[in-house]
Order: structure tokens, then sequence, then C-alpha cells
């Protein structure tokens, strides 16, 4: 048992100070095992306001004064402080998620502090742009580019990778010397709550950093992309949310910057490495339960190793190990919440009655003892649907995959680029010059041959078609984190 039966109280981070109202609370709730974590306090309109009063006053502020290089050693230090209180912060990431321990310590909460780190320094990465002129008048003039702080920036997040990517999104902010109000998903608030009390020991100013609790429509998340304060608003998540939030963002003429759902499509050759395609395959479809937007949901797998793969991926599935997520053995955790659980159980139901052949899985998991209330189901493979159901062309975001044979490189690519998503794609080859003739084809922000979720922070990140807009990571961040301005001299 980790959670307790005493559950904590996590209330707004308004303008440095937690809020003190006793409005309304709701619940934040272990999916693993149904039990009620924390009482979460919703951010009224007003409270959100608050928030962003304080992030808009913050930038004239000493935050708005600091050097770069102040502003760096400031990031250096919020990342020394999650590093400090790295087991808190896995704890809290751990009951709000379900998720194992094993991934936990070695993504969710080092990516949280690598963030601060990689993005501390992004701002001396603006070289900026010159050019002389001849004025009317024949004197000479010149043109320089200078970029400031977009302004106060909110930051949306979902719920599969809480801290993760929230603070992919607040470090890039913050380096640019924006200021940022939060919004984290209703279910999975405990990391931004913890992370305001690590800015605090940073000696980060009050109102740089601001969290809003609650749900989206008609709550915090709607108030906040609303708020005519608000200079630009990040969003990760649904594509339908995306939506919701861009509507709002016109009021304003807002930028966004969105980083949406995807169906993603590996792509596995004959001449692959099979036994290292596999090991990563089974990765990337079932790390946290498949609820990673960059998780691999259709599997094109050429038809001379189709039955091995199939076989292969499916021996490794069995493994899959459910149980406490706090147990360095299990892999598998549950998913995010019973309404979730209902979503993915649906799409089990549609594959089963449109035909599709159960390789493994097809259920829920029934487990015992303090687990028995958490959302548990199984790893679950299918073959012989067509490309045009629903399996092959909706975002599940569940512990499944569907493995079709391919016959030749274009059938592949051209299946593969069969979506409305864009987000991610892998392929497996050991043939260097196909790699690069079908990375160069695929529809997808970032293409990963013979890896998958190798991350370099310097890249480029984000999704084409319906998976999103722009790019952030590395100096790709500082487009929407600052507005880029011209000075025209005449001599
Ligand atoms: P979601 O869209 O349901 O919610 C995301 C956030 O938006 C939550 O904080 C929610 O409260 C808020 N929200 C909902 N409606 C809103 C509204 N009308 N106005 C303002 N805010 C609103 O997404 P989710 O279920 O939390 O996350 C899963 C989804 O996120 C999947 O589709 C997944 O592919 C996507 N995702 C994408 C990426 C990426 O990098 N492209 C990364 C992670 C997750
Ligand atoms: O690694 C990242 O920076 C990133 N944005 C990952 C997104 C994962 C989606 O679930």
């Amino acid at each position: 048992m980790h959670g307790g039966n005493n559950p904590g109280r996590i209330r707004n981070v308004l303008g440095g100070a937690q809020s003190e109202s006793d409005r309304h609370f709701f619940e934040d709730i272990n999916p693993a095992t149904g039990e009620v974590v924390a009482l979460v306090e919703e951010a009224t309109r007003e409270d959100v306001d608050r928030a962003v009063t304080a992030a808009r006053a913050a930038l004239k502020g000493p935050w708005g004064k600091l050097t770069q290089d102040e502003r760096a050693r400031a990031l250096n230090r919020i990342a020394d402080g999650i590093e400090v209180r790295f087991d808190d912060f896995l704890k809290a990431e751990i009951l709000d998620t379900g998720k194992p321990v094993t991934m936990a310590s070695h993504l969710d909460i080092p990516r949280g502090a690598a963030n601060f780190r990689a993005f501390a320094e992004l701002p001396k990465h603006h070289s900026g742009e010159f050019f002389q002129m001849k004025a009317p008048d024949g004197g000479d003039a010149f043109n320089y580019s200078l970029r400031s702080p977009r302004g106060v920036i909110a930051v949306i997040c979902p719920w599969n990778l809480p801290l993760l990517l929230m603070t992919w999104k607040v470090a890039p902010a913050l380096a640019c010397g924006n200021t940022v109000v939060v919004k984290p998903s209703e279910e999975t608030p405990a990391t931004a709550t913890l992370l305001a009390e690590v800015m605090r020991d940073a000696g980060i100013p009050d109102g740089v950093y601001n969290v809003v609790n609650g749900y989206g429509p008609g709550s915090a998340g709607q108030f906040l992309t609303e708020h005519p304060g608000v200079d630009g608003i990040t969003f990760t998540g649904e594509t339908r949310t995306g939506e919701a939030i861009m509507a709002a963002a016109a009021k304003g003429v807002r930028p966004v910057s969105f980083e949406l759902g995807g169906k993603n499509a590996g792509l596995v050759f004959a001449d692959c490495d099979l036994d290292k395609a596999l090991d990563q395959t089974v990765r990337a479809v079932f790390m946290n339960a498949g609820q990673v937007c960059l998780q691999t949901e259709r599997l094109f797998v050429e038809r001379p190793i189709f039955e091995r793969f199939v076989e292969g991926l499916a021996a490794r599935a069995r493994q899959q190990k459910p149980g406490d997520p706090f147990d360095k053995t299990t892999s598998l955790g549950p998913l995010i919440s019973d309404e979730h659980l209902k979503k993915v159980t649906g799409y089990y139901g549609k594959a089963q009655a449109a035909g599709a052949e159960v390789v493994i899985g097809g259920g829920t998991i029934r487990m015992t003892d303090e687990f028995a209330g958490g959302h548990w189901i199984e790893p679950t493979i299918w073959t012989g649907l067509s490309d045009e159901s629903e399996i092959m062309r909706e975002e599940i975001f569940g512990p499944c995959v569907h493995i079709s044979p391919f016959d030749g490189e274009d059938e592949a690519i051209a299946r593969a680029n069969a979506s409305e998503y864009g987000l991610a794609s892998m392929l497996w080859t050991q043939d260097l010059s196909r790699a690069h003739r079908v990375a160069a084809q695929l529809e997808t922000g970032i293409t990963w041959v013979n890896s998958w979720f190798l991350r370099d922070l310097r890249t480029p990140f984000g999704g084409m078609k319906h998976s999103g807009i722009g790019r952030e990571g590395g100096v790709h961040g500082l487009e929407f984190y600052t507005e880029l301005r011209n000075v025209c001299v005449k001599i």
C-alpha cells in the first residue's frame, strides 16, 4: 500500500501562494487501485484570473530583469531540485498514473530534470539576422533581428507522461523569459504542485510558475485558454481538444503550439535484425500500457517474416507482467481511468466484431486484493483487419496493435501514410539506402530507424497533419516561446 487512507489536498498555485479557497474539490484516483490519492481544488474563473494576473506582473518583476545567464542558472537549480526530491516526484507520479516504477524512474522523472538542463541556455542559440540596404535617399540602413519573451504562456497538459510533458514546455518557456500558468490533467495533478515547491526552493520569483487545477470545458482549461491575458497556448493532448483550444485562441489572435494525437505505423522489412526489431517493438506497443502518443498501433511486416514476427511479438507480450506499480518486476500498469478503460475495451469489442483474429489478449485483467479496483487490461495483438477498419484509423491509446503483412516498399509506405495523423513512425531494415528512402517518404514529424523513442532534445519535435501545429525542441522552440522582431536603423 502506498496511497494511504487519508488523502491529502492539492491546491492551486496562484502567484507563488497556494490558494486558500474552500470551494469544490475533486478526487485524484490511483488507477492501479481505484483509491483516492488526494482531493484537488478545482480552480474557478477568479482563480485563473489571479494566476494570469500574477504571471503578467512577474514578467515585469525581478524575473524579467534577469540576464540569460542568470535565468540559465535558475533553470539548472530547478533541475537540481527535481533530482534532490526524486523520490517524492517518483511516488507522486506513480500514485497518479499507476505506471511501473522502472519506467517512471528511468524516463519520467529524469526527463523532468533533463528538460530544464537541456533548455537552460536556449535563448543563447538565437543567432539573429543582419541585412544591409540602401534607403530611397541613397543613405545606408541596416536591419537586425531581436527576440523577446512572448509573455504569459498557458501550458495545458495530458495525463500520460505528466511531469515529462509539462516540463518539456515549462522549461523552454521560462528559459526564454516568459511566465507560465500550467493546467495539469485532472487525472494527474500531483507533480505540477510538487514542482511549485521546487521552484520556490530554487528562488524562482512568485508568479513565474502558476498552477490551476480542474477539467477542460466549463472549468480551468476553458477559463485559462479564453483568458485575454494569455499571450500564447501550448497544448499536448487529443486532436479534438486541440480544435476547441484553437477556437478559444482565435479570440485575441493568440498563437498556439500543439502536440496532438497519433495513429503511428511501424514498418518491418524482411532484412531487419528480427530480435532487435521485436525487442524494441514490444516497447513501442506496450510501454505505459500503450498510453504514449508515439506508440505504434499499426504494424506492417514484410510477408516472408510475417508469421515469425507475429509469434515473436506475442511471446514477448505474454511476458508483460501486471502488478504493483512500485514492484520492480512489474512491466504493465493500468489504464488511467475507468472512462479510458471503457473506451479501450470498446475498441477491443469492435475489433472482434469486425472479424479480427485475436493473437493474444482482447479482454480486461481481473486483479486481486488492493488492485481489484484498478483499470487493468490485457496486452492485445490483432491480425486480419482491413486498413479501412476503425481499429486501423482511430487512436486507441491502449496496449494493443494490429499487424498486417505487406509485399513491397511502395505498398508499405502508402499504407503507413494512409492516416489523418502524422506524428511518429518507425522502420526496421538493415539496408541503409532503403532506410533513408523510406524515411524521406513517411508523412510523420519523426521517424525512428531501427529504434523507437530515442530522444535528442535538440531536434524538432511535433506532428504533421492532424497530429500538431509547430515544432518544439532545440532552437525550434524559439519560434513559439519568443517574439521575433526586426529593428531597421537608418544611418
Ligand atoms: P485531452 O485532450 O483529453 O486533455 C489534455 C488536457 O486538455 C487536459 O489537461 C484537459 O483537462 C484539457 N482540456 C480538455 N478539454 C479542454 C478545453 N476545451 N479547453 C482547454 N483545455 C481542455 O488529452 P488526454 O486524454 O489528457 O491525453 C491523451 C491524448 O494526448 C492522446 O490523444 C495522445 O495522443 C495525446 N498526446 C499527444 C502527445 C504529442 O506529443 N503529440 C503527447 C502526449 C499525449
Ligand atoms: O520526448 C518528448 O519530448 C515528448 N514530447 C514525448 C511525447 C510523448 C507522448 O506521449
